[in-house]
C-alpha cells in the first residue's frame, strides 16, 4: 500500500491538505493509496475544515508498505511510520535537502522552494488534466493550505504559481472572493481559545542553523493586541522547550511579524538581521517574515 504521510511532531493545514489531495489524484489515476499522520494537526486546520467529508485514513501498518512523503524533507522529522528505504516520492517546499534526494528519487523528487506544498500537488493535477475532478471540499482545503502558508499571497516566499493554484481552486470551489477572511478567523478563534496549546503545537525544535536557536516558535494571527498582553504565558510555554527560543508571531492585520526571544542578547541578534524595533520585550519588524524566511535569510548572512 502507498502510504502518504508528512511530519512528525504536528502538522499544518498544507501538509494535510496535501496528503488528501494527493490520495485523490492518485485515486483518479487507479492508484491505492493512504492519507495517514500520526502527528497533532495544529490551529491551521479548522474544525470547519476537519468537519468536511474528506478525512485522513486510519493506518495499520503492512510489510509491503511504500511511503510518499510531503511538506518536509529533513528526514529527522518525518512521521514515525515512516521507514526511510521505503521511500517512493517526496513533495516538498523547504530548503536543504534537495540534492539529497533528487540523487536518490530522480524525479520523484518534487522539491522546489515555492510558497506551498500543496501548490506542486495542484500542479500534478493539471499535469495529468484532472483538475476538473477536484471536489468542493478538497479544493477548500487546497485553498486553505497556500492561504496559511503564503500569508494570504502576501508572503515573499509566495510564487506566481500559488497564486494561479489559488484562483483556479476559487472557481472549482465556487467560492466568490471571501474565503480568507472566513478562514483566517476561524484560525484565531481557535488560538484564541488555547493559546498555550497553539503554540505548543506551532514550535519547531531542531538545530537548523547555528545563528538561531534550536527552538522556533511561529503563529499567525489575525491582530496582535490580543497576544503580546501575555508575555508570561509565551514565555512560560516557551522555556519549556529550552533556554534559547524566538517566538515569530506573524500578525495579518498589520502585515507585520512581531518577533519576541528569550533574552535580550538573542533579540538584537534577531534585530540586526530582520531590522524593525525593539517595543518593550519584543521585536516589530517592518514587514511579514515566515520562519522558513528567517532561516533562509539568517543563512544566506555572511
Ligand atoms: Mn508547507
Amino acid at each position: 500500500m502507498k502510504i502518504i504521510t508528512s511530519g512528525s511532531r504536528y502538522i499544518d493545514i498544507d501538509a494535510y491538505a496535501s496528503c488528501i489531495a494527493y490520495r485523490h489524484l492518485l485515486a483518479l489515476k487507479g492508484i491505492n493509496s493512504k492519507a495517514v499522520s500520526t502527528a497533532k494537526l495544529n490551529e491551521s486546520v479548522t474544525q470547519n475544515l476537519l468537519d468536511l467529508d474528506v478525512k485522513l485514513d486510519k493506518y495499520e501498518p503492512k510489510e509491503d508498505d511504500e511511503f510518499i512523503v510531503i511538506d518536509v524533507s529533513d528526514k529527522n522529522f518525518f512521521d514515525n511510520i515512516v521507514k526511510q528505504n521505503k521511500i517512493t516520492e517526496i513533495i516538498d517546499h523547504h530548503t536543504g535537502f534537495e540534492s539529497y534526494w533528487n540523487e536518490k528519487l530522480g524525479e520523484n523528487s518534487k522539491i522546489e522552494f515555492i510558497g506551498a506544498a500543496v501548490t506542486i500537488i495542484f500542479e500534478l493535477y493539471e499535469k495529468e488534466n484532472l483538475q476538473d475532478k477536484i471536489p468542493k471540499d478538497i479544493a477548500y482545503l487546497m485553498m486553505s493550505g497556500i492561504l496559511d502558508n503564503t500569508l494570504n499571497l502576501k508572503a515573499k516566499i509566495t510564487n506566481n504559481r500559488d497564486v494561479i493554484a489559488y484562483k483556479k481552486l476559487e472557481k472549482i470551489s465556487g467560492e466568490l472572493g471571501d474565503y480568507a477572511s472566513k478562514y483566517f478567523m476561524d484560525c484565531e478563534q481557535l488560538i484564541e481559545k488555547d493559546l498555550k496549546t497553539a503554540l505548543e503545537n506551532d514550535t519547531k525544535i531542531g538545530v537548523i542553523s547555528k545563528r538561531l536557536p534550536s527552538v522556533i516558535s511561529q503563529l499567525t494571527i489575525w491582530n496582535k493586541h490580543n497576544f503580546l498582553k501575555n508575555k508570561d504565558l509565551i514565555f512560560n510555554t516557551l522555556n519549556k522547550f529550552g533556554n534559547e527560543w524566538i517566538l515569530n508571531l506573524i500578525c495579518l492585520k498589520e502585515g507585520k511579524s512581531y518577533i519576541v526571544a528569550s533574552n535580550n542578547i538573542l533579540l538584537q541578534e534577531v534585530k540586526d538581521i530582520l531590522k524593525g524595533d525593539i517595543v518593550e520585550y519584543y521585536l516589530e519588524c517592518k514587514e511579514v517574515w515566515l520562519r522558513k524566511e528567517i532561516i533562509k535569510v539568517v543563512e544566506e548572512c555572511p
